[in-house]
């Protein structure tokens, strides 16, 4: 009788859980009597990542912004957690986030998320993730945003190359310096800088070096400086951390440095002659207030780029303006015009 009774209430819970509205809540935003959770899972360390830091200052002022705006609801609590740079642990680590139940929803960012995700995703099937800066489209309880990198990096190449033939006579060699190798570096950023400095000149290469890590900044300007020795007079470095090291080689060595996914006009004056951006805070913060009110699309995978406002080259930086002649701004700026109005389609 009492076995009876026991599996009559389990069976009316689950009917519950499929019929009732809100009953099933992780499927939508959070609930308004008891509030909710989320967790930011960085995958590194946020200090020298710029887009981490937007990352959580998006998710953070998503959550304030719905918090101070509700009345009578549970406050949404919010989580950060640093995966540190040992990238084998990162999947242990958001699957020990998952296991705990403890947030509705999980957000990250990186192009490598989506792949640890869906192992992580099959075994807690109620765990929503938002990942940013990374793509899989078709999974229920994911949804991705990725910005147009082809966009961004033409951009950053045009300028170096712009940049490089204003500085006379040389060979027709611009510089990335990466942290590691991944698909989006190799098959998206490296081609896309290399295709907007052979806008400028057919004749450009791209000298491309790997640090190795996203931290070790004496092994970038060790890098950097063997660039310049080369004949390099324009580097770009994606390599977080490590990017200091490019500004103080160039520095040094009479180069010039392209800045990639934040303003980094004033992280070296008169040395950084481009900032190709991407609006990460933007995106954390418009996509977790979506989560919120309940109209985030799980199993979609949105592409953002300069003509939707997520990636962007910044122009109107008085320290921009300083560092470039004008008739190089203006080449840039038609560039980046032509980009914005679709003239220039750079579809990925
Ligand atoms: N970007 C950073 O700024 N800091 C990092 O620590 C970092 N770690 C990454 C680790 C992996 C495995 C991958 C694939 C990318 C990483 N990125 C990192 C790069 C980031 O996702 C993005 O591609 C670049 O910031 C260029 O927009």
């Amino acid at each position: 009788m009492k076995h009876r009774a026991c599996a009559a209430l389990a069976v009316s819970m689950v009917l519950a859980a499929f019929f009732i509205p809100g009953g099933c809540r992780r499927n939508s935003g959070p609930d308004a009597s008891r509030g909710s959770s989320i967790g930011v899972f960085i995958p590194g360390v946020m200090s020298g990542s710029p887009v981490y830091e937007m990352l959580a200052e998006g998710v953070r002022s998503a959550v304030d912004r719905y918090n101070s705006a509700q009345t009578g609801a549970g406050p949404v609590e919010l989580t950060v957690i640093e995966g540190g740079y040992n990238q084998a642990e990162w999947e242990t680590k958001l699957t020990a986030m998952a296991a705990s139940l403890a947030y509705d929803l999980i957000v990250s960012s990186n192009p490598s998320l989506p792949d640890i995700v869906s192992h992580i995703s099959s075994r807690f099937p109620d765990q929503r993730f938002l990942l940013l800066d990374g793509r899989l489209e078709g999974n229920p309880h994911v949804y991705t945003l990725r910005y147009n990198q082809r966009e961004q990096a033409y951009m950053a190449g045009s300028m170096a190359a712009l940049v490089s033939e204003a500085a006379g006579p040389g060979p027709r060699k611009v510089g990335l310096v990466a942290a590691q190798e991944y698909p989006v570096m190799n098959n998206i950023i490296l081609p896309g800088f290399l295709e907007g400095a052979q806008g400028i000149n057919p004749g450009y290469t791209v000298d491309f070096r790997i640090v190795g890590n996203w931290y070790d900044a004496a092994k970038a300007g060790e890098l950097a400086a063997d660039m310049i020795r080369g004949g390099v007079r324009v580097l770009l470095c994606i390599a977080g951390g490590a990017n200091e090291g490019v500004i103080h080689a160039a520095a040094e060595g009479g180069a010039k440095v392209v800045w990639f996914d934040t303003n980094g006009y004033a992280i070296g004056p008169g040395i950084v002659v481009g900032s190709s951006v991407l609006y990460q805070d933007k995106a954390a913060y418009n996509q977790v207030l979506r989560y919120l009110e309940g109209t985030l699309s799980f199993g979609a995978a949105e592409t953002l780029g300069v003509k939707d406002g997520y990636v962007d080259f910044i122009q109107d930086d008085p320290a921009y303006i300083r560092a470039v002649p004008p008739e190089l701004r203006e080449r840039q700026a038609a560039i980046i015009e032509g980009i914005r109005s679709g003239a220039l389609a750079l579809p990925l």
